[in-house]
């Protein structure tokens, strides 16, 4: 694909050979209420820089594919009002064209950044296999990115609302190494742990970029997902959490959601039946992989 409009510091940064953190779109325009949204998005860029890495927030803006957002940029995309378009990667070819403004999820985020030469990304939770695919066929196209874009894209695992099990099965058809940071069980987003291990464990963020490198280095073009716990002080008490799923996934079949809609409408019960833990939760989950994410391409660049 062409090249996406780099901003000055972000090309600079990859010109020297310097870390640079990318950052989805997705889950500030439809993940987080407005106001909320625009705090996390300082926030992220903050965490990232602060560990000695470049933010890359990436978006597409009046048709044009931006990696790297300005503050005024970044107002937009956080702007209810705009109406930004959920944008996967099959929606690209389309905004661009069409002159949209559109918000990038886990695919398009992804296949940007690496056009870019990004090769690290944090966000929030992977999009996985959905309960019921087999009969709804819902499968994120988060996964067949990920099995086809070398990039490391660092995870709270997948939220509950999906099929984690068929969702780890894929990865694994795919190609997709998994790797737990300091935990050998695949988290679940607003929980640490769920019934499921991970086939790796590293526990420094230079084990984790030295399986990068070397996985780079081995045939395939599989990116890496590395999957860190919410951190232990923000999870979701398993009650509340289990009366949220149930409650949420009822609500699904009221309301005959489906497709894109889907994720977003959880999040929001999550996060108006809760009462503000579960935003709490979503909150630190990704600004935690920021972190790590931004500590993990720092090792890369060394
Ligand atoms: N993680 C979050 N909040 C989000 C998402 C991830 O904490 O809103 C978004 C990501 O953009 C991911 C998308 O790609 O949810 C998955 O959507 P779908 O299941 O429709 O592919
Ligand atoms: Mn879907």
């Amino acid at each position: 694909m062409s090249t996406p409009s780099i901003t000055e510091e972000v090309r600079t940064a990859l010109a020297e050979n310097r870390p640079v953190v990318a950052l989805e779109s997705t889950i500030l325009s439809h993940g987080l209420p407005p106001g909320r949204n625009r705090e996390v998005a300082e926030r992220l860029e903050r965490v990232v820089r602060d560990a000695g890495a470049v933010p890359a927030t990436i978006a597409v803006l009046g048709g044009v594919p931006k990696v790297g957002l300005t503050a005024d940029e970044l107002d937009v995309v956080c702007d209810p009002a705009r109406d930004l378009v959920k944008l996967s990667r099959r929606d690209l070819g389309a905004a661009i064209a069409l002159g949209r403004d559109g918000a990038t999820t886990v695919a398009s985020t992804a296949a940007l950044a690496h056009a870019a030469g990004v090769g690290v990304f944090a966000t929030g939770g992977l999009g996985g296999v959905h309960r019921g695919a087999r009969d709804t066929w819902d499968v994120s196209a988060d996964l067949d990115v990920l099995a086809t874009t070398p990039i490391l894209v660092v995870c709270s695992g997948v939220k509950s609302i999906l099929d984690m099990g068929a969702t780890l099965e894929l990865l694994e058809t795919r190609s997709v190494p998994v790797l737990g940071y300091r935990t050998d069980r695949f988290p679940a987003f607003y929980r640490r742990e769920s019934a499921f291990g991970v086939p790796w464990r590293v526990d420094t963020p230079a084990e984790a970029a030295a399986v990068v490198a070397a996985h780079r280095a081995v045939p395939g073009d599989a990116g890496v997902l590395l999957a860190n716990p919410i951190p232990e002080d923000f999870e979701m008490p398993s009650d509340l959490h289990e009366r949220l799923l149930e409650e949420g996934l009822r609500l699904l079949v009221e309301r005959d959601v489906t497709g894109k809609e889907v994720t977003p409408v959880l999040l929001e019960h999550f996060h108006t039946a809760s009462g503000g833990v579960s935003l709490d939760a979503n909150e630190e989950l990704v600004v935690s992989n920021a972190g790590l994410a931004a500590r993990v391409a720092v090792e890369l660049s060394a």
